[in-house]
């Protein structure tokens, strides 16, 4: 067929306006039809759960990428990503729909980079974990949106000051020698959350994520945890100091992979403030209780980061097409950091995956543990690090591994069983990190019978 000058250029037009019709503000139902249409477009490679309702009983739905979506592939790491916590901070939730339609055209494009990505990776998105507050802050509009209007829940309440508070005891943890991951939950935390956050909790524990971000407004700056100060001697409304985790120059890092592939937030200046590399420690800005980042640090193995994304919280729809451009590239950058660090089996002498296993890194104050397969995650900095795996009922292990950039470097672990007539033996353990613990082997078939 024979394309004239004219009706090229007409074909450009019409290509031009289909792309910016993508760029709208989606009303609950719009995100609904989003999602739908992506997963009818992409089948093989997706799959929509709802992880539960809100209060005023709108789904919370997840996208999810994976080569088999629906389980988890052992040694391949879970990510994700969540939108719109606050429901007037709506760039994430525009974005997060355009990154799910990016995937899947790219994917069906035979784009090399992405279909990796799929392969190697499960990627949970969900564009908005406050679909109620959203349609408080929609009903006014960029506009005429108030500040705050739309932030909070249905019931007012903040969802990112609603999580359990588990700094404190980390802080208390620190200085006392005590557990330095897993925090676990107060027995009646299901009473003193909201919905929302109660079934985020749910999901959270639910798959064993390794890295995540959480994407919010107001700011441009890439915030790593901790968001909680520990400097508790300064008083009033803004409380701050860099309190960073064990894991301080990896949050760096990741922030740093963010802000630089950002189209402009590694330039430090924005929307009035300015930010060094446009990332910063949370507590450093101003001291924040109960938020959902640290939550994840204390309480699972997964590392989040909180991404602040626009100086307006509601943006015009003519400036959605902009804002994607610039955080196209940081959005897939940030997903390849999940494959960095050390990853491996833990297994018994049967090679049957061992869950929870610990894995301890000489040096650094905060382990993390196996899932129900035996595969765990550690994300590490380039260097060499002496690694152990330990685990009830077996005897501990110590490994070495050289991290370099690009790909995990794999590390398996298989344990001894302890045997039965040792059970009631104490073995004194030392833990590299230079405290001493007594640990109580019982072997996990009594273990087992225990708990039933
Ligand atoms: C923040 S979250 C990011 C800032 N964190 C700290 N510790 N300063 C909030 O929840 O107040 C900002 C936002 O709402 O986007
Ligand atoms: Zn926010």
């Amino acid at each position: 067929m024979h394309l004239g000058l004219r009706s090229l250029l007409k074909l450009l037009l019409l290509c031009q306006l289909s792309a910016s019709l993508n760029f709208f503000h989606h009303r609950y139902d719009d995100l609904v039809r989003a999602l739908f249409n992506v997963q009818n477009e992409c089948p093989y490679i997706t799959r929509i759960y709802s992880i539960g309702r809100s209060v005023q009983g709108r789904h919370l739905y997840v996208i999810e990428f994976s080569d088999n979506p629906g389980r988890h592939e052992i040694l391949e790491p879970e990510f994700k990503y969540v939108g719109n916590m606050h429901g007037n901070e709506v760039l994430g939730r525009e974005l997060l729909i355009q990154l799910a339609e990016f995937l899947c055209e790219e994917y069906q494009n035979g784009n090399e980079r992405i279909t990796r990505l799929i392969q190697d990776t499960r990627i949970h998105i969900m564009p908005s974990m406050n679909p109620d507050g959203y349609e408080v802050a929609a009903d006014q509009g960029p506009d005429t949106n108030g500040y705050l209007t739309g932030r909070n829940n249905i019931n007012e309440v903040d969802l990112n000051r609603n999580f359990p508070d588990l700094n404190i005891v980390m802080y208390f943890n620190e200085k006392n020698g005590g557990q330095n991951h897993h925090i676990p939950l107060p027995d009646n935390w299901r009473n003193q959350v909201e919905q929302e956050t109660l079934v985020t909790i749910e999901w959270m524990k639910s798959y064993n994520f390794v890295l995540s971000a959480n994407l919010h407004g107001g700011a441009v700056v890439a915030n790593y945890p901790y968001d909680k100060s520990k400097d508790l001697r300064t008083r009033g409304y803004r409380r701050t100091g860099y309190t960073g985790t064990p894991d301080d120059k990896l949050f760096k890092k990741l922030a740093k992979a963010y802000s630089y592939a950002h189209g402009w937030m590694h330039q430090g200046w924005n929307c009035g403030d300015y930010f060094p590399d446009g990332i910063t420690n949370g507590a450093s800005w101003y001291s924040l209780s109960k938020g959902m980042q640290d939550f994840n640090y204390l309480h699972t193995n997964c590392f989040e980061i909180t991404l602040e994304l626009s100086c307006n919280k509601f943006p015009r729809e003519e400036e959605l097409e902009r804002e994607w451009l610039g955080n196209r590239e940081a959005l897939i950058t940030y997903i390849e950091e999940v494959h960095q660090g050390i990853k491996g089996l833990v297994t018994d002498e049967n090679n049957n995956g061992i869950a929870n296993a610990v894995i301890s890194v000489s040096g650094i104050d905060h382990d993390v543990t196996s899932g129900t397969g035996g595969d765990y995650f550690r994300l590490l900095l380039p260097d060499t690090y002496s690694v152990t795996a330990s685990a009830d009922g077996y005897y501990a292990k110590i490994s070495t591994a050289t991290v370099s950039p690009g790909a995990a470097t794999r590390l398996d672990f298989q344990l001894k069983q302890v045997k039965v007539s040792n059970s009631r033996e104490k073995i004194p353990y030392k833990n590299m990190n230079g405290k001493n613990h007594i640990r109580k082997i019982v072997p996990r078939s009594v273990d087992r019978k225990r708990r039933q």
